[in-house]
């Protein structure tokens, strides 16, 4: 069976760990070869971001229309956008595509510190929500999208129904940034599924959001469905965390 076709767009780490570096090495290595879209350039190595900055709205607007994708269906996964009116211009782009599947991590901060989208940004985001088949927050980021603040166990489930009414039709609320267990939780229209893991201690994560959302880019365009898709990026994401 023919794969779907994947588009990335993101921004670039030349240290390889994250961004669309990443992307591009998980997709590889589930050999599909998809399109990328680079929204910024980031100067950053594993201590810090030195400083970033984004194409002009007209290169970027120009590398989407620049896709050659008409015959094909298409899975879109986006990270890194740098400021609201890129995210404008993508969701201008998406509402006249026809896309299978889009799945949005929402890259707003790094794991170092630095601020990856402007503060309209958020805003930005919610009112794509109704364009996204799956959002892959991190706690801060779930808090932040839903306004809902996340500190006992139930807020999670609070924040994640509360993005599926704004719009997602799933969420996967990832929680590398909570207590315990290595606990992300799918909230899909029909039921909740929790995938579960030990914790792995004091291990670089950085670039492990990029990963998990492009694998399971790549596992949905190779016919995984979305839960099976979840699982099996998952294992990718624990095996990069152990060889760091
Ligand atoms: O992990 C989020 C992320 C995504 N994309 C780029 C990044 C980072 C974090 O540093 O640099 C380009």
């Amino acid at each position: 069976m023919e794969s779907k076709t994947v588009i990335l767009i993101g921004g670039s780490d030349p240290s390889g760990g994250a961004g669309i570096q990443a992307d591009l090495q998980t997709l590889f290595a589930l050999e599909i070869q998809p399109f990328s879209v680079v929204t910024a350039v980031t100067a950053q190595n594993e201590k810090k971001i030195i400083s970033y900055e984004t194409v002009s709205k007209k290169n970027f607007s120009d590398q989407l229309s620049s896709l050659e994708i008409s015959k094909h269906p298409l899975i879109l996964k986006i990270g890194m956008m740098g400021t609201s009116q890129h995210l404008e211009i993508l969701s201008a782009w998406i509402k006249k595509t026809r896309l299978n599947f889009v799945i949005l991590d929402p890259v707003l901060v790094s794991s170092t510190g630095k601020a990856l989208l402007d503060k309209k940004g958020i805003n930005t985001i919610q009112n794509l929500l109704p364009f996204i088949d799956l959002i892959t927050p991190n706690i801060p980021e779930a808090e932040k999208l839903s306004g809902i603040k996340i500190t006992r166990k139930e807020d999670r489930l609070k924040a994640g129904e509360k993005l599926l009414k704004m719009g997602a039709k799933n969420v996967l609320l990832k929680g590398g940034h909570f207590q315990g267990k290595a606990c992300d939780i799918l909230f899909s229209p029909e039921m909740n599924y929790f995938f579960e893991d030990s914790r792995i201690k004091k291990m670089n994560v950085h670039g492990t959001g990029c990963t998990l959302a492009s694998a399971i880019a790549g596992y949905l365009a190779l016919g995984s469905s979305l839960v099976e898709a979840i699982h099996l990026a998952r294992k990718i994401v624990r095996e990069k965390i152990l060889k760091n």
